[in-house]
């Protein structure tokens, strides 16, 4: 992914400037990111933050239908995590899909276009926001059942095992998610047959409206698998460079046939739930708070600046990423719509 704006893609979706694809094929080490990995983290967590501020843009101006979940703040999370792993590692999350898919290495020009329920959309057009994939990125979903992509993603972890890989598979779910009885189930048989799953629970505080003090019994969402004997941290996953180390480490155990890994990592969304979000079960104040003291961007943007990056070089990225999100947003608009005998198509694969 690094390096996105600035490369040229040849695919059907971005044929000239998306291809955001070199994070994804980089192999990660454990040592401390340099000042130019820094910017990449930088530059994939601005690329997130743009592409989703333009699809609220393009929501409110009725080019997007039905949902769309952003994922404004917890940027940090998918960037960090991609950093820490290779190609072949797979990837599954819920309905607040956009930076994975976007961390991933998958195409600004597809994703958005997706959004807008366009002929060059990752999924034709027909998926929308919550229903995109890429084999080719290894991007499996894109879930609307809220816990249904975690029996997935530990099924991605078996074929993994089962073909003799060392690959890891990474399953992100919600603070309300873990909630749900099929994600112990899950960490049943990933536990009992040592799978290579990173739980990544994305604790943002909320699922719609309920807070999660109100919802989840117990001290620690990390500490759920314990019964199970599946080791789990609480990271501040607001600090792109915390995720990354937490990654690595959860990466390095689950390569090593050590079984399953949790992350909780500990985040916050700026935004409602999904569109339509009356945002009365939180203050302002406390959305104002995040943003101050914790925004994963600004904070990484004051570490650059103390590293001696010098702000020319963070405007020019800021530049490029402007560019790469009104190329998608363009190209969004510019897709035709799929024609009715799509309707017909992607139904049914005969194998
Ligand atoms: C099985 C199921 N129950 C309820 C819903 C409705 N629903 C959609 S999102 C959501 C909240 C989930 O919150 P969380 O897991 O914290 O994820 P977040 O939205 O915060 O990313 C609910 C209850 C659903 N989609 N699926
Ligand atoms: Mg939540």
């Amino acid at each position: 992914m690094a390096g996105a704006a600035t490369q040229k893609s040849t695919s059907s979706r971005g044929k000239s400037t998306a291809a955001r694809s070199t994070r994804s094929t980089k192999k990660s080490t454990s040592s401390e990111p340099s000042v130019e990995q820094l910017v990449d983290y930088y530059r994939d967590m601005l690329v997130i933050r743009r592409f989703e501020e333009k699809a609220g843009q393009l929501y409110g101006m009725g080019l997007i239908g039905g949902f769309c979940h952003l994922y404004i703040g917890q940027e940090a999370v998918v960037v960090g995590m991609q950093a820490a792993i290779g190609e072949g590692d797979t990837v599954v999350t819920s309905y607040r899909d956009h930076g994975h898919m976007l961390a991933t290495g998958m195409e600004a020009r597809g994703v958005m276009a997706e959004l807008t329920g366009r002929i060059g959309g990752y999924s034709r057009g027909k998926g929308g926001s919550m229903h995109m994939f890429s084999r080719e990125k290894n991007f499996f979903g894109g879930h609307g059942i809220v816990g249904a992509q975690v029996p997935i993603g530990t099924g991605l972890a078996f074929n993994h095992r089962y073909r003799g890989s060392d690959r890891v598979s990474l399953t992100y779910m919600g603070d309300g998610a873990v909630n749900q009885g099929q994600v112990y189930e899950s960490f049943n048989m990933a536990a009992l047959w040592k799978l290579p799953v990173i739980f990544i629970i994305e604790n943002n505080k909320y699922g719609m409206g309920t807070s999660v003090t109100r919802a989840a019994a117990g001290p620690s969402l990390a500490e759920r698998g314990h019964a199970y004997g599946i080791p789990g941290e609480e990271i501040d996953g607001m600090s792109v460079t915390a995720v990354k180390a937490a990654g690595d480490k959860a990466v390095a155990y689950c390569r090593a046939g050590k079984g399953p890994y949790i992350l909780e990592m500990k985040t916050y969304r700026y935004r409602g739930h999904s569109m339509s979000d009356p945002a009365k079960y939180r203050s302002k104040e406390e959305v104002n708070k995040m943003r101050q003291e914790h925004d994963p961007i600004d904070s990484l943007r004051r570490v650059l600046i103390e590293r001696k990056v010098d702000e020319e070089t963070l405007k020019k990225v800021d530049r490029e990423v402007k560019d790469l999100v009104t190329d998608a947003a363009d190209f969004a608009q510019q897709s035709p719509e799929p024609d009715v005998a799509e309707l017909w198509t992607d139904i049914l694969v005969e194998a």
